[in-house]
C-alpha cells in the first residue's frame, strides 16, 4: 500500500519505465493498492470465488487456542508484530482471545501506509479499549530494525493473507533471510501460504464472474493515467488469469487488444503495443506442503507447527529460527 509522497511517485515512475521498456513487459502489483485497488481488494475477499481469506478466517476462528498455545503466550510478555496491516479481521480473533486469557501483550502494526495503520489503530482502540497498540510506519526491516531498540521483548511476527504469495521464489527467500535477521531464538513467525488445489478452483478465484479481479488490475492503468499523465484506455486492454500446475503459479496479465501507442507525461515517452501483447502484472505463489519446509530451511528456519483448513486448502505455518549447527 503507497502513500503518494514525491521520493514515492518518483520509485513509481521508474518502475513502470522500468516495466514497460522491458521484453516481456510487466507493471508490479504492489501498485495495485492506490484507494480505489485497497477497495476492490477488500471486495475481492467477499468475492465466493475468493476461497483464500475463508480459509485463513476458519483457522484462526477454529484453532485460535491451539494457536495460543503454540505461540507459547503464557510464558511472558511478547510484541505481536503484524507486517501488512490490512483491515486486522483476522488478526482480532487472535487478540480477543489472547485478552480473555490476559496474556501480556503490545500489538505493533507495520505499514508503509499512514492511513492503513490510522484505520487500524482506531477500530482496534473502540474494539478493544484494553488492547496495548503501537503502530509503526514505514518499510518493514528498517521499521524492525529500529523497533529492536524501543522493545526487548520476545517477538511473534504475523505475515498473513497469503502475502508471500506475490513474490517470486528468490524473493520470498531473500524476505524471510531479512527477517531472520532482525529476529532472536525465542521470536516467531507465522505466515499464510496458499496451498496447491484443483487447478480450477485457483484460477476462478483469480478470474471471479462479476469481473472484480479484473477491475482491480486495470485500476492500476487508472492509477498510471491519474498520477503520471498516461493515456492508456482501459477498454483496449482486457484481464487474463492463469494457473500453471507444474509450477504452482496463478499469474495475471493485461492483454493489448490492438495495436497502439500509449503516451506517459512523467516520463516523456511513449511505449508501443502490439496486437495481443500481454503485460505480466501479478504472480500468486500456490505451495506444496515441502515446499513450505525447503523454504524455512533455505532461510534458515525450522517448522514449528502448520494450521490447515478443514479443506486443506491454505497453510498457516509457525516458524522459529533455526537451531545454529557448528
Ligand atoms: C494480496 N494477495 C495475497 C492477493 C493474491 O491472492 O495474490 C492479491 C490478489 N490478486 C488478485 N486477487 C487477489
Amino acid at each position: 500500500m503507497q502513500s503518494s509522497t514525491a521520493i514515492q511517485q518518483n520509485t513509481f515512475a521508474d518502475d513502470v519505465h522500468r516495466g514497460l521498456s522491458a521484453a516481456p513487459k510487466f507493471l508490479s502489483s504492489k501498485y495495485f493498492y492506490d484507494d480505489e485497488g485497497s477497495r476492490l481488494f477488500q471486495e475481492i475477499m467477499k468475492l465466493p470465488e475468493y476461497y483464500l481469506t475463508k480459509a485463513e478466517f476458519e483457522i484462526f476462528s477454529e484453532q485460535t487456542k491451539e494457536i495460543y498455545a503454540a505461540f507459547e503466550a503464557e510464558t511472558g510478555a511478547f510484541d505481536l508484530i503484524e507486517l501488512g496491516a490490512g483491515d486486522g479481521t483476522k488478526t482480532s480473533l487472535l487478540i480477543d482471545f489472547f485478552l480473555e486469557r490476559q496474556a501480556e501483550f503490545t500489538y505493533v502494526p507495520i505499514d508503509i501506509s499512514a492511513e492503513a495503520l490510522k484505520f487500524l489503530t482506531e477500530k482496534f482502540a473502540k474494539q478493544f479499549p484494553e488492547l496495548s497498540i503501537q503502530a509503526e510506519q514505514g518499510d518493514y526491516f528498517r521499521t524492525l530494525e529500529t523497533f529492536k531498540s524501543k522493545s526487548a521483548r520476545r517477538k511473534i511476527i504475523l505475515f498473513l493473507g497469503s502475502n508471500i504469495g506475490n513474490f517470486g521464489k528468490a524473493q520470498a527467500q531473500d524476505f524471510f533471510k531479512g527477517l531472520r535477521a532482525v529476529m532472536n531464538t525465542g521470536d516467531r513467525l507465522f505466515i499464510g501460504f496458499d496451498l496447491q488445489k484443483d487447478p480450477r478452483t485457483i484460477l476462478r478465484a483469480y478470474d471471479d464472474a462479476r469481473g472484480v479481479t479484473a477491475e482491480f488490475n486495470l485500476n492500476l492503468l487508472a492509477r498510471i493515467n491519474r498520477e503520471l499523465g498516461a493515456t492508456f484506455n482501459r477498454a483496449d486492454f482486457s484481464h487474463y488469469a492463469s494457473y500453471h500446475p507444474i509450477d504452482g503459479a496463478a499469474r495475471s496479465f493485461l492483454i493489448s487488444r490492438k495495436a497502439q501507442t500509449v503516451f506517459v507525461k512523467a516520463l516523456n515517452e511513449s511505449f508501443e503495443f502490439a496486437a495481443w501483447e500481454p503485460i505480466f502484472m501479478e504472480i500468486s505463489q500456490k505451495y506444496m506442503p515441502e515446499m513450505i519446509n525447503e523454504l524455512a530451511q533455505a532461510s534458515d528456519f525450522e517448522v514449528v507447527e502448520n494450521f490447515s483448513d478443514d479443506k486443506q486448502f491454505y497453510v498457516n505455518s509457525l516458524w522459529q529460527p533455526a537451531e545454529k549447527t557448528e
